[in-house]
């Protein structure tokens, strides 16, 4: 079945909709591969689909790769396990910038979230195209930070939350003993478009390997800076029922909040790059971020 849509920019660099997205059983392969077009030239993409089912969701979520059972939020349990639920009311949140769990060897490559309850006003999501960031670096700082790693860690929000008071100390102790660190390039090529982006976050980079810990601390502090540029950023104020896809190879997001004490709930499915059936595990770490 054909479902046809036309994409609208929603800024010159980032953001886009798809509004009249009509969903009626599953989407075909072609309208799948128009969407997967669209958000790799938009890096975001905005549906309206109130009626998805979870079974919807995840038929959505395997066409873009193998949907994941998320490191840290819960799920809808029982057969849609890789359905995360991200609700206020649990004590979930995603206010602070960062790639999504960019602490694993092989990071998710595309998430996409639903509104399922929302504050009456507040509650947005905040994305930074860190493609465009990237290319207004000067020259000289892209030479600078090519071949550079850092490390991610998965503690390092942990202990803040803890600090700050929103985690308990049992969730705490459970997180970190998992201890998720990983090592990836500090700029990542996209391994579809080619495009070059930043891969740094505030949220889980800790520093940049084989640089003293003052040079690391400054040259994060600048990207830091360098990134929050107004223009890289797209802001969505969600309707009930929009989905937004993000590629998580090319943009970071935080979701602001703003909105207590009204309750924010989000269902959200990310997916693992797939790799041909024959791949191995080396392979599949070989074809992401980590080799970019
Ligand atoms: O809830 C949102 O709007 C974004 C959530 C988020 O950042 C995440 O799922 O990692």
């Amino acid at each position: 079945m054909s479902h046809p849509f036309t994409v609208n920019p929603l800024g010159p660099r980032i953001g886009a909709a798809a509004l009249q997205l009509a969903l009626a059983g599953q989407l075909s392969e072609q309208t799948l591969r128009q969407l997967e077009a669209a958000l790799l030239k938009h890096e975001v993409l905005v549906l309206h689909v109130p009626d998805l089912t979870p079974d919807q969701h995840l038929a959505i979520a395997r066409h873009f790769g193998e949907p994941e059972v998320h490191t840290f939020y819960p799920n809808l349990g029982a057969g849609y396990e890789q359905i995360t639920v991200i609700d206020s009311k649990l004590g979930d949140r995603a206010d602070m910038w960062h790639h999504d769990e960019s602490f694993l060897p092989c990071p998710p490559a595309v998430t996409m979230t639903q509104a399922r309850i929302l504050p009456p006003v507040g509650g947005d999501t905040c994305w930074i195209s860190m493609t465009s960031a990237y290319d207004a670096l000067s020259e000289r700082m892209q030479r600078y930070l090519d071949g550079l790693c850092a490390w991610h860690d998965m503690n390092a929000p942990m202990t803040a939350a803890l600090q700050k008071g929103i985690v308990s100390h049992e969730r705490y102790v459970e997180v970190v003993a998992q201890n998720r660190r990983q090592l990836h390039p500090v700029v990542l090529q996209h391994p579809v478009t080619g495009r070059k982006a930043l891969y740094v976050s505030p949220t889980y980079v800790t520093h940049i390997e084989g640089l003293a810990p003052a040079e690391s601390r400054a040259i994060l502090a600048y990207l830091q800076l360098h990134c929050m540029q107004v223009e890289f950023m797209f802001k969505h104020r969600w309707a009930l029922g929009d989905m937004v896809l993000w590629d998580n190879r090319s943009v970071v997001q935080n979701a602001i909040m703003d909105y207590a004490p009204h309750q924010r709930r989000m269902h959200r499915a990310s997916v693992f790059a797939r790799q041909p059936a024959a791949a191995s595990q080396q392979d599949r770490e070989a074809t992401c971020v980590t080799t970019a």
